[in-house]
This record gives C-alpha cells, structure tokens and sequence, in this order.
C-alpha cells in the first residue's frame, strides 16, 4: 500500500502564535504531500512499495540503484515529517521528565544546555536540512543532517527532530532562523519525545 500524509492532530491554528497557521497549511498539506507523491512513484513496482517507510530509510542499499536518491529524499521528506507533526502539540513546550529528563541531564550537563546545543546546530545547518535529538547505543546526541536525510539512515534513533528547511519558518520569520527554533520549544510534544525514548531504550 502506498504511503499517504497522516491527518495532523490538531488544527492548523493550533500552534498559533508560534508556528502559524498558513506555515503549516502549505508545509502539511503541500511539501510533506510532495513527498509522499514522490517517493510512492518512485517504490512503485518495485518489491519495497508495502515496505514501512522507516525500514526503507533504514537500509537506502536495499533500494534499486536508481531510484535510491528519491527514495532518500523523498522517503525521508515523509519519514521526517512525520515525526515532525507529532512531536509537536498546542499543550507542548516546559521540560521533559522522568527517564528522559535524566538522560538529557547525563548526556548534556543541563536542560538549557540541551537547547542550546540543539539551537546551535539548527541555526548551523547550512542550507537545507534538520537538528535531531537522538539514541544510540552510545546514549543520546544530537546530530544535524543535510536536507531529508535521517540519522536513522546511519544506525540511530531520532527522538526530536526540527526542520530547519526555509519552508518551515520562512512566511512567519523570514531569514530569523534562531527565532524560529526559540519558538519551537513552545509546541515541542515532551509526552511523545518521552514514549519514543522508552520503546528505543
Ligand atoms: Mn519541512
């Protein structure tokens, strides 16, 4: 069965005033639709068309050669996106806690010092492309990647990701990108970050 964007679980309004309404009107329902047009024309016909998108992305060396680099893109755009949707919420923002709390203070010295370095590599990110919090068996880091690549491509396991692509802020704070992600923290789903944390720990 071919991918498909999933609703998004709340109003496009929600997350006023931080992420605004006409952002993620054309975010949702035009780029991430993009995308999932895109890589479902290029799985097609090919053994990988049911395959979960996150098992695709997991090994790109499965995918035909010459359909691998729309798959990459294509297929991350929707893996990324996804993410991206639920872990955000109109009841987001504060500070995690419980196990996560804990492991963010063990692998960062601190909560703000978490965000901080989340921030930098966001602002950092030359170009398109997106700031993670991840696990690995190491613990958690943070990582940036290059347009939709996912870190999940290099064996490890994204808990938050921002999209720090032009289309994700541009309408609302044009070339202020460090704006942008100060602003995100407020829609930031802690709730969802913390179920993903626990089902990869
Ligand atoms: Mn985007």
């Amino acid at each position: 069965m071919a991918y498909s964007v999933p609703a998004l679980p709340y109003a496009y309004d929600a997350l006023e005033p931080h992420i605004d309404k006409a952002t993620m009107e054309f975010h949702h329902d035009k780029h991430h639709q993009a995308y999932v047009d895109k890589v479902n024309a290029a799985l097609a016909d090919t053994p990988l068309a049911d395959t979960p998108i996150e098992e695709v992305l997991r090994d790109l060396t499965q995918v035909p050669e010459d359909k691998r680099t729309a798959v990459r893109n294509n297929g991350g755009g929707h893996y990324n996106h996804t993410l991206f949707w639920e872990n955000m919420s109109p009841n987001g923002g504060g500070e995690p806690d419980g196990g996560l709390a804990q492991a963010i203070d063990s692998a960062f010295g601190s909560f703000a010092d978490f965000q901080a370095k989340l921030k930098e590599t966001g602002v950092n990110q030359f170009g398109s492309g997106w700031a993670w919090l991840v696990l690995d068996g190491s613990g958690l880091s943070i990582v940036g990647s290059a347009n939709q690549d996912n870190p999940i491509s290099g064996g490890k396991t994204p808990l938050l990701g921002v999209d720090v692509w032009e289309h994700s802020y541009y309408l609302k704070y044009q070339n202020r990108r460090p704006d942008y992600i100060d602003a995100w923290w407020n829609v930031v789903n802690w709730p969802k970050v913390a179920e993903r944390f626990t089902s990869a720990s």
